[in-house]
């Protein structure tokens, strides 16, 4: 069958892994309807899937993984660059040929009673000029499946591909080779070897022991990310952890619209968000990933390298997110969910009222009111973007959507106002220097800690994040300042000195959008401050909020102290980066403080 592939490098390639791997077999995907229904019927008999009720979740089923394989790893993932310092001090850096020689012995026939798939898949619509091809060989059905939700998947991409076309080899196995007449587990995995790995010189990415998420889909955070940023870096364009939305005024004008969140901060919420003022609509282009190149016209084009969701299922909920909620509501695959007793899913914070009994995500009979979770809090579904109800109707122009801003946020009970807006494209590059969040996790006992993550790409980048920020800088001097995106800073988490948070959220966050969109098209209603331009008085659309005026105060309030002590936390921050830290970066500290000096 490998004989029909007309992509000689391609061919080459898969004899290589399968001379490494020894798998049983080799299946070309096509990506069609009948291969996917076959694949899921296989892994329902394995107990890898269970079939969700077709009355209530047509097409979709559900996954229960190893407790040990539950989310990304950042300890085990590396940039395996030739000179360390091309990988940076927030990277894991390991010597290429050392780590390739440590593969190599994995991955010596770990594929042994398995199936290879090849998996050709496009990040981005079909044929368009931002979009790029991958090819991932995995040992995982699972993966299959949720590649063929998540990208462009199939003969398309081969015929697309044809003799002589590039593409990124993403190399995955589960790690557990099967001994002849072993019987399967239904999550295979190998926690305790997990290597997500990736070559930015070479452009290709090997994983193993890990069947989860970003570990595996490698084309979400491996690619479109890690490897991608490193692309973008050499060919120009810009590679971001950011959502894509389309904001339209009551008068029919859209403007569209990246931002960047760290985790827990909202992200999918803001993506797909629902409206609470009149006459303004929000639509979804995409909810993790954004490729940005500037264009014929000078200014900023976006795509979604991505065709669907791989969202946190735990607190989504129809008041929170409901058209995520509808985007997952057939066609679907649930990882780590709660079952229900008529064969639908459940998480916390799904319903009001908690089912009386279901089956945890452990796979044993629960109740309600003891300490364990029915859904693990990573939990996730995967769901084709076209099934978002407000989907955006550009979301798959292969030119791309024009940004007229970018958007950083944090979470942050203090300092950081509601939004304001940088000065320029170099201010705004410092204020994605500055993304950082206060921590939320209980479990490492560090709440309240402020975690870093410049750009929301920390364990996205990758190379040196001071060059990281210094591309940042050049992507500014690939146009004229009239034609790049304006560039905000947003913060929902602001708290009042009572220790509540003043800003109600979710649908609400369409008011911020409202000034930030009035911005872009000139209008005024701006105060120059030392940190940036705010909403002057009345120029936010606070109607029917009912906000008190201290609480509207402390959103915005700047502490000139705090604000002097935040620009010594990025100096210190920022010093890891030495001599890879672009002047224009210092330049902004230097200018901030100056002017937070001066009043
Ligand atoms: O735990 C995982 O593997 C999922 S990570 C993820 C998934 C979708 C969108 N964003 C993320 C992230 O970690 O930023
Ligand atoms: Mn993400």
């Amino acid at each position: 069958m490998l004989e029909t592939l007309k992509n000689q490098k391609l061919q080459k390639w898969i004899h290589e892994i399968v001379e490494l791997t020894e798998p049983a077999r080799v299946h070309l995907c096509d990506g069609s309807e009948e291969e996917n229904r076959t694949l899921c019927e296989e892994m329902v008999k394995n107990g890898t899937f269970v079939h969700l009720n077709e009355a209530k979740r047509a097409g979709s089923f559900l996954a229960l993984s190893n407790p040990d394989d539950v989310a990304r790893v950042e300890g085990r993932t590396f940039i395996c660059s030739e000179k360390e310092i091309d990988a940076g001090p927030t990277n894991n850096w390991r010597a290429p040929k050392e780590m390739q020689d440590e593969l190599n012995t994995l991955f010596k026939g770990c594929m042994r009673g398995r199936t290879l798939y090849v998996i050709p898949f496009s990040m981005g619509p079909l044929g368009s000029d931002i979009a790029h091809i991958g090819i991932e060989l995995t040992d995982s059905p699972y993966v299959v499946c949720n590649m063929r939700i998540m990208t462009r998947m199939g003969q398309a991409v081969l015929d697309l591909l044809g003799d002589e076309g590039e593409f990124i080899p993403c190399l995955h196995s589960v790690g557990r080779p099967l001994k002849v007449g072993e019987k399967d587990v239904p999550w295979p995995c190998n926690p305790k070897q997990t290597h997500i790995v990736h070559f930015p010189e070479k452009r290709s990415i090997w994983s193993f022991g890990s069947g989860y998420g970003g570990n595996a889909l490698l084309g979400k955070k491996c690619f479109a990310l890690r490897i991608a940023s490193v692309m973008a870096r050499d060919e120009g364009w810009m590679a971001e952890h950011m959502l894509i939305v389309g904001v339209t005024n009551p008068e029919g004008k859209k403007k569209y619209f990246a931002a960047a969140f760290p985790s827990a901060c909202g992200k999918t919420n803001l993506a797909m968000l629902q409206s609470q003022l009149p006459g303004w609509k929000i639509e979804c282009v995409g909810d993790d990933i954004a490729w940005m190149k500037v264009g014929k016209d000078g200014r900023l084009y976006a795509i979604n390298p991505e065709a669907g969701f791989f969202g946190v299922a735990p607190g989504t909920s129809a008041k929170s997110n409901p058209n995520a909620l509808a985007s997952c509501s057939k066609n679907s695959i649930f990882t780590n969910v709660a079952l229900t007793p008529e064969g639908d899913v459940w998480w916390e914070g799904m319903t009001k009222e908690t089912p009386p009994q279901l089956t945890d995500w452990h796979g044993n009979p629960w109740t309600p009111g003891g300490d364990v979770r029915a859904a693990h809090p990573n939990s996730r579904f995967t769901a084709p973007a076209n099934q978002c109800p407000v989907i955006d109707s550009a979301w798959e122009d292969p030119a791309g959507v024009p940004i007229s801003a970018i958007i950083f946020g944090g979470r942050r009970g203090s300092l950081i106002p509601l939004v304001y807006e940088a000065f320029d494209w170099n201010h705004g590059t410092y204020l994605g220097c500055s993304v950082s969040s206060e921590m939320t996790a209980a479990a490492a006992g560090q709440i309240g800690k402020l975690r870093h993550d410049p750009f929301a790409m920390l364990p996205f980048c990758g190379y040196n994040m001071g060059d990281y920020f210094n591309h940042w800088l050049s992507i500014g001097k690939q146009t004229t300042p009239d034609k790049l995106p304006k560039v905000f800073s947003v913060n929902w988490f602001r708290k009042s000195p009572d220790g509540k948070f003043i800003w109600p959220g979710f649908g609400e966050n369409v008011r911020v959008l409202k000034w930030i969109f009035e911005r872009t098209e000139g209008e005024e209603h701006a105060e120059k401050t030392p940190i940036g331009y705010l909403p002057e008085q009345g120029a936010l659309d606070l109607d029917g909020l009912h906000l008190p005026q201290e609480d509207v105060h402390t959103l915005f309030q700047i502490d000139q102290t705090a604000w002097l002590g935040e620009v010594q936390e990025m100096r210190d921050y920022l010093s890891q980066f030495a001599e890879r830290l672009p002047q224009g970066i210092s330049d902004q500290l230097d200018q901030l403080e100056k002017r937070l000096k001066n009043g």
